[in-house]
């Protein structure tokens, strides 16, 4: 395949760049930290990490980028604080990822080296990427906030978590998926499965922040049932670092 070989070339020559999406108190509109998110462009076209990522998984490549998301993603965060800025920086871990042996010890060095503040970092995992392995996964996670690091389950609602099992997950945040949170003023039933999973995190003293916020009625709607953490379209779309200091 041509594009796996570009993939593994551009990897090589570090050709990503990351864009940073604001995650916002939805009712003060206070920056409350930014999520990384991985960027390419292939002959002067953008390519989706949608796209990208499941080829680079593919072509073992995944582990080796998601490195260096997390190194540039500390750098830049270390970057923000030295301007005065405490912002807390998301990152995107993907299966392999997290599976390598070497995952923990590699996040543990890039902090030391970046000198970023692990209470600072947040990890985002997604459910299907958790229950491949319930007890492995579990350790890992453990391990992660050992080391002072946030850990937010991605995506949350999409995949097929056993609720008997999550309650037990040392995490920290729940990140409702925006298939709940899109047009949801407008739909009953969306509305009631929204109040369950709000619920759920609360109940489970997790932070909960709605992802795919794009319309008024939908803040409103959210605020209403208690969640205020807020990531979507309404607010901004992921900008350049230096956006992010404009959006401050
Ligand atoms: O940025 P965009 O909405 O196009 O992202 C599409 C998908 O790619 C999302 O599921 C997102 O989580 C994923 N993604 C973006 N950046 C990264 C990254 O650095 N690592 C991993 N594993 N996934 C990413
Ligand atoms: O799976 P994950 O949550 O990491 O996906 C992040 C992706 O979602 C990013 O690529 C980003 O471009 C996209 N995204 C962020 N906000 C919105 C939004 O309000 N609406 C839609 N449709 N996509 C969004
Ligand atoms: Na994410
Ligand atoms: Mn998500």
């Amino acid at each position: 395949h041509q594009l796996l070989h570009a993939i593994r070339s551009a990897v090589a020559a570090q050709e990503f760049t990351l864009a940073y999406q604001p995650k916002v108190n939805g009712r003060t509109g206070e920056l409350i930290g930014v999520e990384a998110l991985l960027r390419w462009t292939l002959n002067g076209q953008p390519v989706s990490p949608g796209v990208f990522v499941p080829l680079a998984e593919e072509a073992g490549q995944m582990t080796a980028l998601g490195q260096w998301v997390l190194r540039a993603a500390c750098e830049q965060g270390r970057r923000w604080l030295a301007s005065g800025r405490r912002l807390r920086v998301a990152v995107n871990v993907s299966a392999s990822q997290f599976r390598d042996r070497g995952f923990v010890p590699g996040v543990q060095r890039t902090l030391a080296d970046t000198g970023f503040p692990p209470d600072l970092l947040e990890l985002e995992v997604t459910e299907a990427v958790l229950m491949q392995d319930l007890q492995q996964a579990n350790q890992i996670l453990k391990d992660l906030q050992h080391l002072g690091i946030r850990i937010a389950l991605d995506d949350f609602g999409t995949g097929y978590s056993s609720l008997s099992y999550l309650h037990q997950l040392p995490l920290n945040t729940l990140k409702v998926d925006r298939s709940f949170v899109t047009g949801v003023q407008d739909d009953g039933q969306r509305q009631a499965l929204l109040r369950s999973v709000i619920n759920l995190g609360q109940s489970m003293q997790l932070e909960v922040l709605a992802e795919g916020v794009e319309t008024d009625p939908e803040r409103l709607h959210l605020l209403r049932h208690g969640c205020e953490q807020m990531q979507g379209f309404l607010f901004s779309p992921p900008v350049s670092p230096e956006h992010v200091t404009l959006y401050l």
